[in-house]
């Protein structure tokens, strides 16, 4: 089941003692959410940044956000869920910024940044047992509350924080593709910012040499033979599709490094 509406997360934080505020470390400025900080701070609960997906970036850069986040306030750790890695630093984590037992977790982010393989990882190959979260009204009566190891309570259902707009940081931020209006235009920036953090990355996916953007997806869709049928131009709306779901996997790779993202995050609100 899914919690996707500031409600439902709203209604997660309350019976949370800590939120784990997952985002992707390859982009934290475009997956943390401000609004969440603050409705977590409005409830006066503790808050710790679980940076995600930390194979796909050098330590080195994993290790500067940390500090960055940790100079800016934050409690913060990196971790690899899919591959299990950093679970026991993030139970101490969260220890560290309570003193309760057992502790609450709820897990918060937007679409794609792990959420569930947080709370797999968590849980740990001899997961307890269950029973309903109290208090649940009907909308969320299936939510379930985990025992994991370490004495931490887990409430098994992450908030899925809604994605608002529809452009660049739409698409980082896990819109489906499908659901953007303009996918060539969100491609084209999505490449550009691509290049600019990693110039081999359009090479290293499709072996494709080209850097102009809408060029390099006209040559991703002729070489799979996407063309619409009346001209026989190359469909790049599929080639821009198929660039953002290439970037969720993995496959097309960048990160945006601490040192790179000072300037960028000053200036953002929220
Ligand atoms: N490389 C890498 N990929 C990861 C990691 N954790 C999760 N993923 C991948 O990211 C994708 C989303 O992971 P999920 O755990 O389903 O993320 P989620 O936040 O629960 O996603 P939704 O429920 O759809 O919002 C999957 O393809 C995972 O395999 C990680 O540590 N490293
Ligand atoms: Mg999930």
């Amino acid at each position: 089941m899914i919690l996707a509406s500031w409600r439902n997360i709203a209604w997660l934080v309350r019976r949370a003692d800590v939120v784990l505020e997952v985002v992707d470390i390859r982009d934290p400025p475009s997956t943390m959410s401000r609004k969440l900080e603050r409705l977590v701070r409005s409830l006066d609960k503790k808050l710790v940044v679980v940076l995600n997906k930390a194979d796909l970036v050098p330590r080195s850069v994993a290790e500067g956000w940390v500090r960055l986040l940790r100079d800016r306030g934050y409690n913060a750790v990196y971790i690899a869920a899919r591959h299990r890695l950093g679970t026991r630093k993030l139970r101490k984590a969260i220890k560290r910024v309570v003193d309760v037992t057992p502790i609450v977790v709820a897990v918060v982010g937007f679409p794609k940044t792990g959420k569930s393989s947080i709370i797999n990882a968590l849980k740990g190959r001899h997961s307890a047992s269950t029973s309903p979260v109290p208090g649940s009204p009907g909308y969320t009566h299936h939510a379930q509350l985990y025992r994991a190891p370490g004495g931490l309570y887990l409430i098994d259902t992450p908030g899925v924080i809604p994605v608002e707009g529809g452009g660049l940081e739409a698409a980082i931020r896990g819109r489906p593709p499908e659901e953007l209006r303009d996918p060539v235009g969100v491609a084209v920036k999505l490449l550009e910012k691509a290049l600019r953090y990693n110039p081999r990355c359009v090479l290293d996916a499709y072996g494709i040499a080209e850097t102009d953007p809408y060029r390099i997806l006209e040559a991703i869709a002729l070489r799979r033979g996407w063309r619409y049928k009346s001209t026989g131009e190359p469909l790049v709306e599929e080639a821009a599709r198929t660039v953002i779901r290439d970037y969720h996997k993995g496959k097309l790779l960048f990160y945006v490094p601490p040192w790179e993202a000072l300037a960028e995050q000053r200036g953002a609100t929220r």
